[in-house]
């Protein structure tokens, strides 16, 4: 049996991957909205990865013999004031959950719930690999400036992006 202060902070932490998704489905939505359909692609790979990620907390405290509790998923923005913002945004949104991952792991070890660390083991990994995601196009959208030139090549890049869901427990 799950200890309940770890249940609590991972039913918790399903709401913030739930609200992930939402934020990145709502860009999505914004870039859709203004022609930059290879930005509105990657947006919704991230929000298929968020639910994802959501996923596999849900899978695990059910394995765990815990309870899932699903809480209200806050609304979010629905414009941003450019590509560079609504990137800038992003970033800063995935800095916040690497936070809540390292509270999670701070508490699992305080617990010395081995398993809940090791799951956790996971996310750190790819907390890496989202902020590094959003910091090179970040890094490009400012190289470009306001280049529109620039801005559809990225655009072009970041239309190839597909979703491979990493989260999937291996069996
Ligand atoms: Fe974007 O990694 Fe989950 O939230």
């Amino acid at each position: 049996m799950i200890d309940k202060d770890i249940e609590k902070a991972i039913n918790k932490q399903i709401n913030e991957e739930m609200y992930s998704a939402y934020l990145y489905l709502a860009m999505s939505a914004y870039f859709q909205d203004i022609n930059l359909l290879g930005f509105a692609n990657w947006m919704f790979v991230q929000y298929q990865e968020e639910i994802s990620h959501a996923m596999k907390f849900y899978r695990y405290l059910i394995e765990r013999g815990g309870r899932v509790e699903l809480y209200a998923i806050e609304q979010p923005a629905k414009q941003w004031d450019s590509p560079l913002h609504a990137l800038e945004e992003t970033l800063k949104h995935e800095r916040h959950i690497t936070q809540c991952i390292n509270d999670l792991a701070d508490l699992a070890e305080q617990k010395k719930d081995r398993p809940t660390l090791n799951l956790l083991q996971w996310y750190i990994d790819e907390q890496v690999e989202e902020e590094a995601n959003d910091e090179e196009i970040i890094a490009k959208l400012k190289m470009i400036g306001d280049s529109p030139h620039g801005l559809l090549m990225i655009d072009s890049q970041l239309a190839q992006r597909t979703f491979v869901d990493g989260a999937a427990d291996e069996e």
